[in-house]
């Protein structure tokens, strides 16, 4: 494993890279956590054991206001989030192992990968959106994110829970987002897992997207959660057995 820092527009961002062994030249997948999320959580190591056992090698990025990396919490949001993998797409460039490029995230940051499919088609062999929470845009302009409600033709300056507090420019971001375009540029196979348990983004959402691309394929995991707790076994067997 090396780890290592990404220069995004001033931002330093953490990430490592661990390249599948045995492996000289390869595909390389991007993985990138969640909201609040970091590239330690269980899942996230869970998944790039197995793409590492795959021959894929990995590599974890914290996006902007996350774990390790520059910026606030408070302060992130998705179009700087994209900002990041713009210029972890630069670094990536750089090396010279690289065959094919995988786009993988989990929640949030499957939202972000959806939204990269759509800019960057050609750019991404496939998609992995792990319990995508491409909801995201959808809620953000009814008025109300994972518990804490706001008037959304009035955004307050800060949104707040017992556990995050968040710019109001967030929501200004999420509400300009519009993920079907985005499904509807990327031809590529992309694969979904989500839990079929999940209380934080619905299973349905899985469904819903999965009817939209082109190409893709979805795995439920019964039972599961948002973070596939006591399911990461499955979870590692389902990104075991994929195959593009
Ligand atoms: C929301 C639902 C889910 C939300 C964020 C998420 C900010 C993302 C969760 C995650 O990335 O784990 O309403 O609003």
């Amino acid at each position: 494993m090396k780890e290592y820092y990404i220069d995004s527009d001033g931002i330093q961002l953490h990430a490592k890279l661990d390249r599948a062994e045995g492996v000289e030249k390869g595909p390389l997948c991007i993985l990138i956590h969640g909201f609040t999320g970091h590239m330690e959580e269980e899942h996230i190591i869970e998944v790039q054991k197995a793409m590492n056992d795959s021959g894929v090698s990995v590599l974890r990025v914290e996006m902007y206001g996350h774990g390790g990396s520059g910026g606030t919490f408070a302060e992130h949001t998705l179009y700087k989030w994209v900002s990041n993998v713009f210029s972890v797409l630069e670094h990536v460039k750089t090396l010279d192992f690289v065959t094919d490029l995988y786009l993988c995230g989990h929640s949030q940051g499957g939202l972000l990968a959806m939204m990269m499919g759509g800019m960057c088609p050609d750019v991404f062999k496939a998609l992995i959106p792990l319990s995508p929470a491409w909801m995201i845009p959808e809620v953000c302009r009814q008025g109300s994110i994972l518990g804490a409600d706001f008037d959304p033709e009035h955004i307050p300056e800060m949104v707040e829970t017992e556990e995050w507090s968040l710019s109001g420019n967030y929501i200004r971001v999420a509400q300009s987002i519009f993920v079907e375009p985005a499904i509807e540029r990327f031809g590529g196979p992309v694969f979904i897992v989500h839990g079929d348990a999940d209380e934080t983004v619905p299973y349905s959402y899985a469904v819903k997207a999965a009817e939209k691309y082109k190409n893709c394929k979805l795995v439920s995991i019964h039972g599961a959660d948002h973070c596939f707790n006591g399911h990461l076994d499955e979870l590692y067997t389902v990104i075991r057995s994929w195959k593009v």
